[in-house]
């Protein structure tokens, strides 16, 4: 199959967005998306309904190579004549990616390509809305909007004190849809989010409906739902991998795996993410380095007094800053070790064919 115009129709409800510069990357190669990912290969599809599984190239196999460079679910991938083997990944538009959780730094990719991060927030004991500003902060650097959506909004009744913690943290900028995400036509506000060429990715804890949505915006019951647990409504890791699925409404759709932890890559930008005022009030301090603590003309410590910055939101950027300052400091270290080992790599593959 070659990408004619008639591919790109195929590869139209599989996603793929109206962009000349993608299409010119394309040229005449067979692209497919990437679907599903497994230990034994990537699942990608041509069109809709399409299933197959593929290999990455040796590059990606590597233990050590920059993570980035590999494919994820919802990248768009040239494959060989066959359709056996990936060749290369086409330029994203977005990734959405967090440190992976664990003792060591190492990046995880969640998806990429998508429009649309929709951060999936059960009105019960799950809404913690420092956790939905981790989200933001994440969202922000991957070049996707971000979406809140507030499941179980027809069994829980906490919505009035929701939206008000939201607008007081400063967390009600970004589109908020409390839904029931067994019903149709109440998950119907999220269609706008799901039209054709669109993609976007379901992110949230574990029980918050994620699958449940997925499903309803489906039509069938294609993904595992299961009951939180009663006494503190945590799921149960019900969805073990990602996927993509195709909806009728034309858009596609990423359901993820609950997370336990939400660590910062270091690539987040906190004015970006939300925490634009506590940044340019910082910018006003009469020193440049102020510590904002007692210094003179501390334009921080000002606000917290007279009441217009909260210090509890003060230390929540704190807390955030140097998190993502110390994750930044490990990403760099990283990418140098990275990039010795290409070097080292590249000059073994030298010494053993030749320049050519
Ligand atoms: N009443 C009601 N129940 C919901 C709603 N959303 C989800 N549930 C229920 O919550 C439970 C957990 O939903 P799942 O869709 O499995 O949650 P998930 O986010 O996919 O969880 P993981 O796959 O473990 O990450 C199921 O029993 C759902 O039926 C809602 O809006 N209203
Ligand atoms: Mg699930
Ligand atoms: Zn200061």
């Amino acid at each position: 199959m070659q990408t004619d115009s008639d591919a790109f129709e195929r590869l139209r409800v599989i996603g793929w967005p109206d962009d000349a510069a993608l299409r010119e990357a394309a040229g005449q190669a067979r692209v497919a998306r990437v679907i599903g990912q497994h230990r034994s290969g990537y699942d990608v599809a041509e069109f809709a309904g399409d299933l197959r599984r593929v290999q990455p190239p040796a590059a990606w196999t590597r233990p050590r190579g920059d993570p980035t460079l590999r494919a994820v679910v919802g990248d768009w991938v040239i494959l060989d004549t066959d359709g056996k083997n990936i060749l290369s990944l086409l330029p994203r538009r977005a990734l959405l990616k967090r440190a992976a959780a664990g003792e060591h730094y190492k990046q995880q990719l969640i998806a990429a390509n998508i429009d649309h991060v929709l951060v999936v927030s059960g009105l019960d004991a799950d809404f913690n809305p420092r956790r939905i500003e981790r989200y933001l902060l994440i969202i922000q650097a991957s070049g996707a909007s971000p979406v809140l959506v507030l499941t179980k909004a027809d069994e829980c009744d906490i919505l009035d004190d929701v939206l008000e913690v939201l607008e007081n943290e400063r967390l009600a900028d970004i589109p908020v849809h409390p839904v029931n995400a067994r019903d149709a036509a109440s998950v119907a506000v999220l269609h706008p989010y799901l039209g054709v060429g669109k993609s976007a990715v379901l992110v949230g804890s574990s029980g918050a409906g994620k699958s449940t949505l997925t499903n309803t915006l489906l039509g069938i019951d294609r993904m595992k739902t299961k009951e939180v647990r009663s006494n503190d409504q945590r799921g149960r890791h019900t969805t073990t991998y990602r996927v993509l699925i195709p909806l009728p409404q034309g858009g596609c759709l990423i359901d993820t795996p609950g997370m336990r932890e939400l660590k910062l890559s270091g690539e987040e930008d906190l004015a970006d993410g939300g925490f634009e005022d506590i940044e340019t009030l910082a910018a006003n301090c009469r020193f440049s380095d102020c510590g904002h603590s007692n210094e003179p003309g501390c334009a921080i410590r000002a606000a917290i007094e007279d009441g217009t910055l909260e210090e509890a939101r003060y230390l929540t950027y704190c807390k955030l800053r140097d998190e993502r300052d110390s994750a930044a400091v490990t990403l760099a270290q990283r990418r140098s070790e990275e990039r010795a080992i290409h070097k080292t790599y590249q000059k073994r593959v030298k010494d053993k064919y030749g320049r050519h």
